[in-house]
């Protein structure tokens, strides 16, 4: 900057004077004879004189050495204040940002599932109803067993020879390090024994229904006289997936037995970095 300005001038020399002389034609010295004669000075008479642009030019120079060096760079703003200090060290990315971030950072946690407890209106939303008997849909009012929350339930099985199938799919979201599923569940059947005649089941299944991971696994065998709370952690996170909440069930020709499931809650946590 300095050099350019300071340079100028000089170049402009032999134009200066034609300029110059522009300028007086002009007549109207009276707008900036300040400045034409500094200009004059340096270009016409002295040519390249350091002398008189030392005084003029270098008025601004306050610029170079003042501001520049002395005071802004160096030593307040750089050095001192900014830079190393304040900046830095103190506040910003060693201090507050990394240290105290980590410990402000508290894990988010999302319940995925839309209808969890199946008590939303229109009856089933969310859920996919696969398999079933159209005169007994697997959301269901009816009274098996009262609701763990009224005033509906997922009720499969209670039919001879025959399977019910219905889910629930859902997108990890990314970032998730631990997902979990807990819920309630009862058995009622007409078995005895400890032979297993019908099977229910709870799982988490991919998008093709391949098993990722089972929840519950019920039978004829094990029945239940109340509702009963399950909670499980699946191994995976599943971050970033597309993954089923999927109920089963499986009857023989006689007995039956009724699975019921109430209550869910698909938790996905989402942690610190
Ligand atoms: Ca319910
Ligand atoms: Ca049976």
């Amino acid at each position: 900057m300095s050099t350019a300005r300071v340079g100028a001038p000089r170049v402009v020399t032999s134009l200066g004077v034609s300029v110059l002389l522009l300028a007086c034609a002009t007549g109207g010295s009276s707008g900036d004879p300040p400045v034409d004669a500094a200009v004059g000075l340096d270009g016409a008479p002295t040519d390249g004189a350091p002398p008189t642009d030392a005084p003029d030019v270098d008025a601004p120079p306050t610029t170079d050495a003042a501001v520049t060096d002395a005071a802004v760079t160096d030593a307040a703003v750089t050095d001192a204040a900014v830079t190393d200090a304040a900046v830095t060290d103190a506040a910003s990315p060693d201090a507050m940002v990394t240290a105290a971030g980590t410990d402000a950072c508290t894990p988010i946690t999302t319940q995925l599932l839309i209808n969890p407890a199946f008590d939303n209106e229109p009856v089933g939303t969310g859920w996919t109803q696969v398999a079933f008997d159209p005169s007994y849909p697997l959301i269901t009012p009816d009274d098996g067993i009262p609701e763990h929350t009224a005033p509906y339930k997922a009720w499969l099985g209670g039919l001879f020879s025959f399977s019910d199938d219905m889910y629930q799919q859902v997108t990890v979201p990314a970032g998730t390090t631990m997902l979990v599923v807990r819920g309630q569940y009862e058995v009622r059947t007409g078995e005895s024994g400890t032979t297993v005649y019908d099977r229910g089941w709870l799982e988490l299944v991919n998008s093709s229904n391949g098993l990722l991971q089972g929840v519950l696994t019920l039978t004829s065998a094990t029945p239940t006289t109340a509702w009963t709370p399950f909670q499980l952690q699946f191994a995976s996170p599943y971050a970033g997936q597309v993954v089923r909440l999927r109920l089963r069930s499986t009857n023989d020709f006689s007995l039956a037995t009724s699975f019921y499931f109430d209550s869910f809650q698909l938790e996905a946590t989402i942690g610190c970095p």
